[in-house]
């Protein structure tokens, strides 16, 4: 067995391992950049364990185009590089070549509730109205997603706000399974949920998510636009005609203009409270300006990283496939212990 499989330190503890993925539904955002993989290449640079997935087995949740689902694992992939993603120090993989993941998501399915899915937010928001037309797979997601987390017996998930109820249902899963098997086998897991910009919003809307599928390119800032699209994005994006106050509370009510304000403070790496200090008084005439500089400096790289990691697809898949043989190493001896816990029958040689 993998030594790395015994999360366990000496005294018994779950020794700090993070994991978190991203699903390949579409081209990376400003929002996924900024809630997430940001804070991934934070963990992997403090010298944590940090295990990351692009997680294909979430986004076929709803209806994808196979060659889309292909190039867009691949553009994620690229993007995780780009960022700072260093394949040596964190394994990073595609979740359906680690077969753990599914089979242990099915287990959880038998260990979550009805009532705790059908409370899921994300689940009512995807559904919409016509909730009978949604798939299984779509309610069922947070089962998976704990699957994700748990198959790692990992403790920290750096995510974005939008997924700290499904990080609750997997601490629940995870509480229930230990306490209907009598064992202190799951972790129960830390989100980690940190930072300026935890919830990114559309530019269009400040009220919406920034997503990567809002129908709407002028919505998001993708990480493989130039920077040309992004300073126009961002002259573009929605505001009001009021000059920026000196106080956060004095936002309330004007969620563009704290959608903006956030942005940047995440991308320069201060406060809100210090980017209205510098810019109190000023309108978007001349913040959003500078907001478009930061913006361009700070993304503009990772888009031309990114075009280049592109250039050998066989390259990522190759990547991709190494990743996904460290992290079976990891997941499986984690199943088949759960097995046991559950009284499979194991008997197969080999
Ligand atoms: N707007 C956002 N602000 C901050 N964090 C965000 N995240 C996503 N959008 C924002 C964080 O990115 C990670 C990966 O999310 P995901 O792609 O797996 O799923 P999602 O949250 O459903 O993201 P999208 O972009 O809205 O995808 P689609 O449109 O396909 O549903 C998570 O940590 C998430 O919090």
């Amino acid at each position: 067995m993998d030594d790395r499989a015994q999360a366990k330190d000496t005294a018994g503890r779950f020794r700090t391992r993070v994991f978190s993925g991203i699903q390949p539904s579409g081209g990376l955002t400003l929002g996924n950049y900024l809630g997430a993989l940001r804070r991934f290449v934070q963990k992997q640079d403090e010298g944590i364990e940090t295990v990351y997935c692009l997680v294909d087995l979430h986004a076929i949740t709803v209806w994808q185009d196979p060659a889309r689902l292909r190039a867009n694992t691949r553009e994620a992939a690229a993007a995780f590089l780009a960022a700072g993603i260093d394949p040596g120090r964190s394994i990073l993989f595609n979740q359906s070549q680690v077969s753990a993941h599914a089979e242990l998501g099915w287990v959880f399915n038998c260990v979550a509730r009805m009532g705790w899915l059908g409370r899921m937010t994300q689940f009512k928001e995807k559904a919409g109205k016509d909730r009978e037309a949604a798939s299984v797979g779509l309610f069922a997601y947070p089962s998976l997603m704990a699957a994700d987390i748990l198959a790692y017996h990992a403790t920290h998930v750096p995510v974005g706000e939008d997924q700290k109820q499904h990080l609750e249902l997997t601490r629940d899963i995870a509480i229930k399974f230990n306490h209907d098997f009598g064992v202190d086998f799951f972790p129960v897991v830390e989100p980690v949920i940190e930072g300026a910009a935890t919830r990114v919003m559309s530019l269009r809307d400040g009220t919406r998510k920034m997503s990567k599928s809002d129908p709407s390119d002028m919505s998001r800032i993708n990480l493989a636009d130039d920077a040309e699209a992004i300073a126009q994005k961002i002259r573009k994006a929605r505001t009001d005609p009021e000059p920026l106050p000196d106080s956060l509370a004095a936002l309330d009510g004007r969620p563009e203009a704290r959608n903006l304000v956030n942005i940047y403070a995440a991308l320069a790496d201060t406060t809100p409270e210090a980017v209205l200090a510098e810019f109190a008084g000023q309108g978007f005439g001349s913040f959003k300006p500078r907001l478009a500089d930061l913006a361009v400096s700070v993304l503009a790289p990772i888009g031309v990283r990114m075009t280049e990691y592109l250039r050998d697809p066989a390259e990522i898949d190759r990547l991709l496939g190494a990743g996904a043989d460290r992290a079976e190493a990891i997941a499986r001896p984690i199943l088949a212990q759960t097995f046991d816990i559950l009284g499979m029958v194991r008997s197969r040689r080999g």
